[in-house]
């Protein structure tokens, strides 16, 4: 049985669901079976996540039909880790958040792809959990949100960029949202057809803009938000980090204002 899971269209509050704060790693729920099932790909982009890629792998298979994990130039041992976890591994050259998952949207074999962080920061079930109202069509793009949660690992600043962000996607006729997390579900033909221009760290936010200007029915499900398993953080778990995301996402935020 899958968890029960909360959506909303238009991110009324949602009612608290049971998402399980472990990595669970050993208890795939079946994913999403049936014979009609749409297939899946859960995308990680990676950067060096030696430390966390294989638990992440390990957790995620069995729960989609594959694990693509896009390798954006790692130095370490995450492809060969990765690969030997179950996951395919496809190569970006083209630095960049955004660009590794764009690659990962092309190489995906699934009709439906889930993406998520290779640090072991988001359990496998909420993979699921997110996955499962875009497969049943009741969503278009489902994100996971992670701001419910008092204990998440959110820093406060990074909660309350988001809180805002969540509001000023409205101008693109977005629902306000609670969260813009890199966790999110939606068909691998919409999101090609978005045509998400940003290769860096505005990739989320712009996926999000572009689907509320194209129509797309948005919504949110809770997820729990966990400490990263080990390894740097490359976004916003540093100030340079966060600052650089910040940057990014006000050039966006300005162009598609000025539109
Ligand atoms: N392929 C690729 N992956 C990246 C790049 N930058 C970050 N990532 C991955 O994107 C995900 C998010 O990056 P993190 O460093 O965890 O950023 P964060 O979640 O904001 O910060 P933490 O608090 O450290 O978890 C991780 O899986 C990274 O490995 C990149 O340039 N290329
Ligand atoms: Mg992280």
């Amino acid at each position: 049985m899958l968890p029960a899971y909360a959506t909303t269209p238009c991110a009324r509050p949602l009612a608290r669901t049971t998402a399980t704060p472990h990595r669970g790693s050993a208890q795939p729920e079946g994913g999403l079976a049936g014979a009609d099932a749409p297939s899946t790909t859960a995308v990680l982009p990676a950067l060096n996540e030696e430390a966390s890629i294989g638990r992440v792998v390990a957790g995620l298979v069995g729960r989609v039909d594959e694990v693509l994990v896009v390798d954006n130039g790692s130095a370490d041992a995450t492809g060969a880790l990765a690969r030997a976890a179950g996951a395919r591994v496809v190569s970006e050259v083209t630095p960049g958040f955004g660009a590794a998952c764009y690659a990962g949207a092309l190489a995906a074999s699934g009709e439906i792809l889930v993406f998520l962080d290779a640090d072991g920061s988001f359990a496998p079930a909420d993979a699921e959990r997110v996955l499962r109202p875009v497969a049943a069509g009741e969503l278009d793009l489902c994100l996971g949100t992670r701001t419910w949660r008092r204990s998440s690992a959110m820093p406060r600043t990074l909660r309350g960029a988001n809180l805002v962000l969540g509001q000023a996607v409205r101008i693109a006729g977005a629902p306000p949202l609670t969260d813009l997390g890199p966790l999110r579900a939606i068909r691998r033909d919409r999101l090609l057809a978005l045509g998400v221009a940003d290769r860096a760290f505005a990739w989320p936010l712009e996926m999000i803009l572009r689907a509320g200007r194209a129509g797309l029915r948005i919504g949110e499900v809770h997820v729990a938000y966990l400490p990263r398993i080990g390894g740097e953080s490359k976004v916003t778990g540093s100030l340079a980090g966060s600052l650089r995301v910040a940057r990014q996402m006000s050039r966006l935020i300005a162009r598609e204002v000025l539109r």
